[in-house]
């Protein structure tokens, strides 16, 4: 199965002023295209052709690194365009979700201040992310290309902490921009939806 991109699922100017149209023209236009493009050109040969993409992140993870990184890229943006929307963030989570994050990670206010240190602690580009492992939440950073599903874990939430992600619109305040994504960006409801998949 070749890797495609997504368009983005709303315009590129929709998320200002936390993320702005050149940020998501140069990142989903240049960046994601590119681990799709060399993803594309990687898969062939590799006999992971035919495979879910998932199964091709897995599947590569310590054994091909160049389709590893730009397949586990690919992965991990399809889903980091989709966790923002207009207008996102606040502390009402849907669904069984709030559940989760009460029991699991010590209530949203222990969880958002988890989660942003895991972004600002990544020494060097990579993800923070919100994965459930064993039935239940837990909250990690990744370098580079990796997430939690290279170690047995089912992400629901990540941030791009690489530089492309920020730098146009933060320069090099990383924790300014998490908190400014996680309070105003992230769409709980595809949060919920993975949650949910994760769960079942
Ligand atoms: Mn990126």
């Amino acid at each position: 199965m070749a890797f495609e991109l997504p368009p983005l699922p709303y315009a590129y100017d929709a998320l200002g002023p936390h993320m702005s149209k050149e940020t998501l023209e140069y990142h989903h236009d240049k960046h994601h295209q590119a681990y799709v493009t060399n993803g594309n050109k990687l898969l062939e040969g590799s006999g992971l052709e035919g495979k879910s993409l998932e199964e091709v992140v897995k599947g590569a993870f310590g054994k091909n690194a160049g389709l590893f990184n730009n397949a586990g890229q690919h992965y991990n943006h399809i889903h980091f365009w989709q966790w923002m929307k207009p207008n996102g963030g606040g502390k009402s989570l849907p669904g069984k979700l709030q559940a989760a994050v009460d029991s699991d990670l010590g209530g949203y206010d222990k969880f958002r201040a988890d989660f942003v240190a895991a972004g600002t602690t990544q020494f060097g580009s990579g993800w923070a992310w919100v994965s459930v492992k064993n039935g239940k939440l837990e909250v990690s950073k990744t370098p580079n290309g990796e997430s939690p599903l290279v170690s047995g874990g089912a992400p629901i939430l990540g941030v791009d902490v690489w530089e492309h992600s920020y730098y146009i619109d933060y320069r090099n305040a990383r924790p300014k921009y998490l908190e400014t994504w996680f309070d105003n960006l992230i769409n709980w409801d595809h949060v919920l939806e993975m949650y949910e998949a994760a769960t079942k």
